[in-house]
């Protein structure tokens, strides 16, 4: 039976702005207040699916979220109709509008945990939406989430959808995760990492308790799941998910140096139970933890190319920071199972601290397991140019600060949305 990874990339939405919410995260906090360009930024994640797609890889979306969520809004006291809840909020309290309108849920990687068949005591791909419950304008996104994955991995015969673990235990995820396995089709290992708060430092946003919860729940073997601690360094210097400083990809762990608080114990769990692993550490002293959070070199998409090898599929960003692109020339270089680097422009998105891994949730699955899909999800050559059209004719061009108290801006975002889910014939 084939076994394939999908990815699952986020459609960027019409409202994506650079609202500075994130705290802990570098780019959102220095690209606070700018223009953003939601048809730029739609646009170019489109570019990377098609990348992916003429790499001979499968690809899907989940759609964008309603914003500005006036729903959100009234169950904080703002009354009417959509549009006088959005003024009387833009008139009271800004702030809260920002968190209303931001396109997060791009980010499609912070959408759930997912554990593929082999490796659940059901045999069934098991999908826990996470609760983002650390940065207030995500935490808007589990409900609508859930929605759409029950829509897209509706057939119980193959899916498993469990809702999001109840907040303060925060839960970001597939970015703090990390699957390997001898392939896709093999029964694999699950490490979860999760952070612990610093006294006054950036926040943790993956509490253990948390991650052990979404272990039972996607009923994984104890004795093949590892919880390993985050660097307390790693997450002070901005890396506020695992996948900025870590990725893997079947039997291959990428990761820098000062990732992990406690790497020899991870190393030995991989070894024991994979004992074909490569293990590929990039040391501080060539990339520093600074040039790696600011080039998102581990934000890569590890992929395992149809007719054999890995390659990386990296924002432009780590093309042009000179530690980087000369330690990425060695590692092609050498003999390792990394043969190629493709370096895509997610720019938009890298402004507010999303790179290429960010902006896709893998789903791998076996052939029947995708027919189940359903189907309006998964993109063909003609499916992708009807995306982009729509992109291209109705998402706004630019967003500045003040443009989110602007109604036409409201109104041309539900439009957007609206076409695009006319176009799909769903309604979510
Ligand atoms: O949660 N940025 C996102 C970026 C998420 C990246 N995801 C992964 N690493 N998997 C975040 O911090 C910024 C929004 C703003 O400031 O407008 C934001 O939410």
């Amino acid at each position: 039976m084939t076994f394939v990874e999908i990815n699952f990339d986020g459609l960027i939405g019409p409202t994506h702005n650079y609202g500075g919410l994130s705290l802990g995260n570098v780019a959102s906090h220095k690209n606070a207040g700018g223009v953003s360009r939601p048809r730029a930024a739609a646009l170019q994640g489109l570019g990377k699916m098609r990348a992916l797609m003429d790499l001979g890889l499968r690809q899907g979306f989940l759609p964008p979220h309603d914003r500005p969520s006036a729903g959100w809004l009234r169950k904080l006291g703002f009354a009417g109709g959509d549009e006088a809840v959005l003024a009387a909020v833009w008139a009271a309290d800004p702030v809260l509008l920002r968190n209303a309108s931001s396109a997060s849920a791009m980010w499609t990687a912070n959408a759930a945990t997912v554990s593929p068949a082999p490796d659940t005591r059901d045999g069934r791909c098991h999908l826990t939406v996470a609760n983002l419950s650390s940065m207030l304008h995500r935490t808007l996104e589990a409900e609508s989430t859930e929605r759409s994955l029950r829509l897209i991995f509706g057939d119980d015969r193959h899916f498993a959808i469990h809702a999001a673990v109840p907040p303060r235990l925060g839960d970001e995820g597939a970015a703090n995760y990390m699957r390997m396995a001898a392939h896709h089709g093999a029964p694999g290992i699950e490490i979860f990492v999760y952070g612990e708060d610093q006294r006054g430092g950036f926040p943790a946003r993956q509490n253990i308790r948390a991650s052990q919860a979404v272990a039972r729940l996607n009923g994984l073997d104890p004795d093949r799941s590892f919880f390993a601690r985050q660097s307390d360094a790693a997450i002070q210097a901005g890396a506020f998910h695992n996948d900025v400083v870590a990725v893997a990809n079947e039997n291959v762990l990428f990761a820098h140096e000062q990732a992990f608080e406690d790497k020899a114990a991870l190393f030995e769990f991989i070894a024991r139970h994979l004992p074909q692993a490569t293990i590929i550490e990039v040391p501080a002293s060539v990339v520093s933890l600074q040039d790696a959070i600011a080039s998102y070199l581990f934000n890569s998409q590890l992929v395992t190319l149809p007719q054999g090898g890995m390659a990386l599929v990296l924002p432009e960003e780590a093309r042009e920071t000179a530690s980087v692109h000369g330690w990425l020339q060695e590692l092609v270089a050498g003999n390792g199972p990394i043969r190629a680097l493709h370096f895509l422009d997610v720019r938009e998105s890298m402004r507010n601290g999303g790179g290429p891994a960010c902006l896709r949730l893998r789903v791998a699955v076996d052939e029947a397991a995708r027919a189940a899909i359903d189907q309006r999800f998964l993109l063909d050559e003609g499916k992708w140019e009807a995306l982009h059209r729509i992109v291209e004719t109705h998402w706004p061009e630019a967003i500045g600060a003040d443009d989110l108290g602007n109604p036409s801006l409201w109104a041309e975002a539900r439009a957007a949305r609206a076409a695009l889910l006319r176009h799909l014939n769903v309604d979510l």
